[in-house]
Parts: C-alpha cells; structure tokens; sequence
C-alpha cells in the first residue's frame, strides 16, 4: 500500500480561527485525526501549503509515490491550470473536497478547474468531509480493479 496524499491549499492552516462560520472549528491538526482515525493502517501523507508550487510539487510526488489523492485546493481550484494539469498525470483516484458548498456561495467560487480530473466532488459537509473523502478513497482503493 502507498500512501494516500491528503493536499491543503492556501489560507487551511488558519482553520478552527478562519470564517468560523464557513468552515467550522475544527483546526487543520484536528482534520488531520480525522484522516488519521478514518485511514485506519492505509498510510497517508497529510500536507498543507500556501505556494501554488509545493501543492504541484506534492502532486508529482504522489504520481510517483502514493495510491490516491485527496485535495482541498482552496482558492486555488478556481484559478490553477497548473494544477489541473499537474493532476491530469495521476492514474489513481482523486477526491476534490471542499469544506463548504462552493456552488452556494460568491459566483468565483463555482467553477473548479480541478472538478475536469477528479474522481469525485466532496462540498458543504464541513470538516467531516474529511472523514467521508478518506473512508471513500479507501474503499475506491480497495474495489480491484483500482488494486
Ligand atoms: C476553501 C477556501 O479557501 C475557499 O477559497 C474556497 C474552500 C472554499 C473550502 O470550502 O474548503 O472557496
């Protein structure tokens, strides 16, 4: 089993204090127990970043090194090419999740550029979406035609 990569974009490490309202309480080191707990023994590499580029630099890490992707983009899904075309060299499943319902939200926020490559879309459950990418990843993981 290789890791499953579980990607933050920019502005998450200030979760649990940002927009509470939006995004809930939870910090960033609380979703990562999320992970962790739903994960079980599948390993993960859970990771955040602000830079546009070490989010890339992870992905073409995990094209070589992981089973599944899991990522929360942020700001970044609505204006990245970069990483849309990054994720176009994964052959494992990709899990986009968004902690709030994005196409509820300001106009910018509905076009994802990362929703063309993706498996499947997680938006609107708050950070328990965490816990649902990572047990559906698993299971996603474990069908074998994906072993
Ligand atoms: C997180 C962000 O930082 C925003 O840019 C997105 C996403 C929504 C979220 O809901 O997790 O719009």
């Amino acid at each position: 089993m290789k890791p499953i990569y579980i990607l933050n974009g920019p502005n998450l490490n200030r979760l649990g204090k940002r927009e509470p309202a939006i995004y809930g309480k939870a910090t960033l080191l609380d979703i990562e127990q999320y992970c962790r707990e739903e994960a079980g023994d599948y390993p993960i590499e859970f990771r955040q970043s602000n830079s546009e580029a070490q989010l890339i630099d992870w992905i073409h890490e995990a094209i070589d090194m992981g089973d599944g992707i899991i990522i929360n983009p942020a700001a970044f899904t609505f204006t990245s090419i970069a990483i849309l075309d990054a994720l176009k060299m994964f052959d494992g499943p990709i899990i986009e999740l968004h902690i709030s319902n994005i196409h509820k939200r300001e106009a910018y926020y509905h076009h994802s550029y990362v929703s063309k490559v993706a498996t499947a879309v997680i938006a609107g459950l708050g950070p328990e979406g965490y816990r649902v990418a990572t047990r559906s990843i698993k299971e996603l993981l474990e069908q074998p035609a994906n072993r």
